[in-house]
């Protein structure tokens, strides 16, 4: 056993499992998985290599991975209505990378959002490889939040980019899939839909599928869709080839069996009808927590959600900075992550503002009036920021609060 074994990482574990029960989990990215996600992503699957795909592996013994693999991959189609899936990347930015290795030369031209405005370090951020590697232009929001579509078609027309992403890392809006489409093919791009944060509520149907629209669209498997930390690509057959090539040889070596496997087990769950309501109740506290905030006077970029999330800009709202903000809230079991707003004058490492998403405590059976007492917790704690003793005081509320929310997977 583990502990007999390593007794150094088993108490780690512990602890990490401990912290996740006493605490409020507000990263908009996060989510607990299933005791049956676990056992797969726990399994022996991880000691079998399978470079290749379903019956054309380099090597043998993968009678069971590619039945796995195949499984996984008519899951997927299925709840999402696409063509061809790939299972295999072993998370969103290698996902992301595998676009723009199977469509783009170096040098090439690629578009997305900015990452201030919401969008993620791999639709052409200057720091990551799609912003080093390939000749990256960015769109942004307008003053209320929302994106603009003109200035998308304007930089579109201007710019000529051969790949088009719409998707977020930190949006709370609907995007107009439709309209990204139309302006993809008055400049002849293939759009690229990255739904990794929105995946889960599509397949409930709590958020619009870019799948009519849309040429290529990745994922992650661990936010909404609450399955384990994986990705896939969903394309239409004319782009599958490249697609499977550019994951695999392109980019990545012997696929992660386990993960696959897991992956599988999340998609079944994902089918039911209490995935269902779970995803109709994340948008539901989502909305009723930013009204909550806003009622104390909290400034919500854009002035509320349709997702799983918002974007509280934090300077605004009680003249903290995010970093100031989420180390305040740790110090009372609450995680959330500092986030730039949009057109942040601080850099992303001290940013003015905080995301908040309810993925995670949606998962714990919590409903739109635990999100008033959530909102409760974040002010009081927001309002007496120097009130140590008072903030440890609130930490010990936090932590009967969450004694009735049990953690799925652990307890
Ligand atoms: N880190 C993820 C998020 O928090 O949205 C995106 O990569």
């Amino acid at each position: 056993m583990l502990q007999d074994i390593d007794n150094q990482i088993y108490n780690l574990i512990q602890k990490e499992s401990k912290r996740q029960i006493e605490g409020i989990e507000l990263i908009a990215s996060e989510n607990y998985v299933s005791k049956a996600v676990l056992e797969a992503m726990g399994s022996i699957l991880t000691n079998k290599y399978s470079e290749g795909y379903s019956g054309k592996r380099y090597y043998r013994g993968n009678e069971y991975i590619d039945q796995i693999e195949d499984i996984a991959i008519e899951r997927a189609k299925e709840l999402f209505k696409v063509d061809h899936v790939n299972v295999q990347p072993y998370s969103g930015s290698p996902a992301n990378f595998a676009v723009h290795l199977a469509f783009l030369n170096p040098g090439d031209k690629t578009m997305g959002m900015a990452l201030d405005a919401g969008g993620h370090l791999t639709h052409g951020f200057k720091v990551s490889v799609s912003g080093k590697y390939f000749d990256s232009v960015s769109y942004g929001v307008d003053e209320n939040g929302y994106i603009n579509y003109d200035e998308v078609r304007k930089l579109a027309l201007d710019h000529k980019p051969k790949l088009i992403w719409a998707g977020f890392s930190a949006y709370s809006r609907i995007i107009d899939w439709k309209e990204f489409r139309k302006i993809a093919d008055e400049v002849n791009a293939i759009l690229v839909a990255d739904i990794a944060h929105v995946a889960g509520l599509i397949v409930a149907g709590e958020y619009p599928s870019p799948v009519p629209y849309a040429d290529i669209v990745t994922t992650t498997t661990h936010k909404t869709l609450r399955g384990p930390r994986g990705a896939m690509i969903m394309c239409r057959k004319p782009y599958a080839e490249a697609i499977d090539k550019a994951v695999f040889p392109g980019s990545q070596g012997g696929p992660h069996n386990h993960t696959t496997a897991a992956i599988a087990v999340a998609l079944k769950e994902a089918g039911t009808e209490e995935f269902k309501q779970y995803s109709k109740q994340v948008v539901l506290n989502a909305k009723k927590l930013s009204e909550e905030l806003i009622k104390k006077g909290y400034y919500i970029v854009s002035g509320g959600t349709d997702n799983h999330l918002m974007l509280v800009d934090t300077i605004k709202s009680v003249k903290l900075s995010g970093k100031e903000v989420s180390n305040a809230l740790e110090k009372a079991n609450i995680t959330l992550n500092k986030n730039t707003v949009p057109n942040d004058s601080r850099k992303p490492w001290d940013p003015s503002g905080v995301r908040i998403g309810t993925p995670a405590i949606t998962s714990r059976g919590m409903k739109e009036s635990d999100m008033e007492k959530i909102a409760y917790f974040i002010n009081t704690v927001l309002e007496n920021i120097e009130n140590n003793s008072l903030i440890e005081k609130i930490k010990g509320e936090v932590k009967d609060f969450t004694k009735r929310f049990p953690v799925p997977g652990i307890n």
